[in-house]
């Protein structure tokens, strides 16, 4: 029917499992509760959803740290649980993306046990490395890399008397990919993993796979004075080396091949993290030699370039470098949030949440949605230190803990004002919810006349039109404070979205931007917006609210 693929332009909706619906009332979300709210999603609208990592785990970092690739964490339920999860979702036409977290394992992994008492076979599993001698012929580690969640990247084992590298906590040691034993362990991962009938994968922390073999130290950043944190240092040796392009184009091979042996299925697809340079994700799309990698090298700019100051410029500057760079045939994507983030509602203000949807589900590509985001659930920032579990928020202790800490945007998804948010029937749940699920919750917000919710299904049925999935794109800052956008294509009505990013009203006039004199007329307005849809605007002098955004059909 179009000439696009499934994953170009769908909406990816990021449940992190353990906040998501707790079926058993340990106060843990769980793979059942994942299911039996599937129907949510369907009437949502959604049609694939990726979930944080569901495997084995002690939790030290919430499951991304493995003990075991093919076993489901028990807390979250069985095989058994995930195979109906994924027969209930191929009913309801749900796609499923797994988190795979090929970085590190955690420490209990049996590969890590091995590797440390040097089985054979396992010896270079990991990253180990012998000790530095100091003038006081005391043992230092080899360098001076740094760990992201704080401290050295290096961790003693007295067992194995040598130090392994550790990119994140120290029960995350980092696998390594210099060893085609490891490499052909993962692909047998990957493969189990699609064999059970999941879309693709979302991959974990991907630049970090490879370090620079002759251990040198990183050069100095200038940016702290504390040199335990992780900007004291560059991380030029230790972060988007080339060897991680080849790592990206190798699995997509991977998955090309499996899906060209099963093409009963979709297209298998992966998504791929990595907070890198510009050049460096365009490159993961498809390299200057024209080999492809990563179908969604995930756009993090509206999370890492714009916040609650910036203005219209900011807001077209970062979706125009995008499309600049992006190698010509590929998907856009745009990450609104996730589980690492403060929340929309905390980052550009609770009054910019509609806006801030309207703008990520009418670019052109793909959506990323943070569970939570379609209601504007907001970061528990008051929470306190004896609630706090997020590990880069313990090692910095309770003086610091706020400013790193993910609890607050890890919060339990907020259902109904029943208690914990209908989330749980437990009396505690491993994190708190937010005390102002009384009157922000999706009960109530399904029942309002207006509600962010009912903005956000507005705009996914939007994006079902062909104008929405084809239609080409022009961007432009109007003044200061707001840009505007414009879909078009073939014959059918352009769509236009306008965004005041200030929080004072602004009046602009779009006629020069619309170049025609056409009339707009309101297709999706936001919850506190003084329009409603299928009312007329005049484009040469138009009133928005502080935060207002708005979508429009020209007619
Ligand atoms: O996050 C990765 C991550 O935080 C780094 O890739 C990033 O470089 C860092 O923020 C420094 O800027 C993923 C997961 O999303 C996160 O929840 C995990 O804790 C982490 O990997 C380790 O697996
Ligand atoms: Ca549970």
């Amino acid at each position: 029917e179009d000439f696009i693929d499934w994953w170009q332009h769908t909406v990816f909706y990021q449940i992190y499992p353990r906040s998501f619906k707790d079926s058993n009332g340990d106060g843990i979300g769980d793979l059942p509760g994942i299911t039996s709210k599937l129907q949510y999603l369907a009437e949502t609208g959604i049609t694939a959803t990726w979930l944080s990592p569901i495997f084995q785990s002690p939790m030290v970092d919430f499951g991304y740290d493995i003990s075991d690739y093919r076993q489901i964490q028990p807390e979250y339920g069985t095989m058994e649980d995930f195979e109906q999860l994924i027969d209930k979702a191929y009913e309801l036409g749900i796609k499923i993306i797994l988190d795979f977290v090929p970085n590190h394992s955690s420490d209990e992994h049996e590969w890590f046990k091995k590797s440390a008492a040097k089985e054979p076979g396992y010896e270079d599993y990991y990253v180990w490395v012998d000790p530095k001698i100091d003038e006081n012929g005391d043992r230092q580690p080899p360098n001076n890399w740094q760990s992201v969640f704080y401290g050295s990247a290096w961790e003693w084992h007295e067992g194995r008397q040598q130090y392994y590298l550790h990119q994140f906590t120290k029960e995350q040691p980092d696998l390594n990919y210099r060893n085609p034993a490891v490499v052909q362990a993962m692909d047998d991962v990957i493969l189990f993993w699609l064999n059970k009938g999941v879309a693709g994968f979302r991959i974990d922390a991907v630049n970090h796979m490879f370090e620079k073999e002759s251990l040198e130290d990183e050069p100095l950043s200038g940016k702290t004075k504390d040199p335990l944190s992780y900007d004291y240092t560059t991380h030029i040796y230790t972060k988007d080396l080339p060897e991680v392009l080849e790592m990206v184009q190798h699995w997509r091979h991977l998955l090309d091949d499996f899906s060209s042996k099963h093409p009963e299925g979709p297209t298998r697809i992966m998504m791929t993290e990595a907070y890198a340079g510009l050049t460096t994700l365009a490159d993961y799309y498809e390299d200057r030699n024209g080999v492809r990698g990563s179908q969604l090298p995930f756009n993090f700019h509206f999370i890492t370039d714009v916040n609650g100051d910036s203005d219209a410029r900011d807001f077209v500057y970062n979706v125009e470098k995008w499309l600049i760079y992006m190698p010509r045939g590929h998907a856009a994507n745009w990450v609104m949030g996730n589980h690492d983030n403060p929340r929309v509602a905390s980052r550009f203000g609770p009054s910019a949440v509609d806006a801030m949807n309207m703008l990520l589900m009418t670019l052109p590509g793909v959506a990323v949605t943070y569970n939570g985001e379609e209601l504007g659930m907001e970061d528990y920032r008051d929470m306190r230190w004896e609630d706090t579990v997020d590990p880069p928020a313990r090692n910095v202790g309770e003086q610091l803990f706020r400013n790193v800490s993910r609890d607050p945007e890890r919060t339990p998804f907020q259902w109904n004002n029943a208690s914990h948010a209908g989330f749980s029937e437990a009396t505690k749940t491993w994190l708190p919810v937010h005390p102002n699920y009384r009157e922000l919750n999706l009960e109530a917000q399904k029942a309002a006349p207006k509600s962010h919710y009912k903005v956000y299904k507005a705009l996914i049925e939007l994006r079902k039109s062909a104008i929405m999935r084809l239609g080409r794109f022009t961007i432009e800052p109007i003044s200061r404070w707001v840009f505007a956008f414009k879909r078009s294509f073939a014959n059918f009505d352009s769509i236009i979205t306008v965004i005041n990013v200030s929080d004072k009203e602004q009046l602009v006039n779009l006629s020069e931007f619309l170049n025609q004199p056409k009339k707009l007329v309101v297709e999706v307005a936001g919850v506190e917006s003084a329009y409603q849809p299928g009312q007329s605007l005049a484009a040469i002098a138009l009133s928005l609210a502080p935060h207002e955004g708005l979508v429009c059909r020209l007619v």
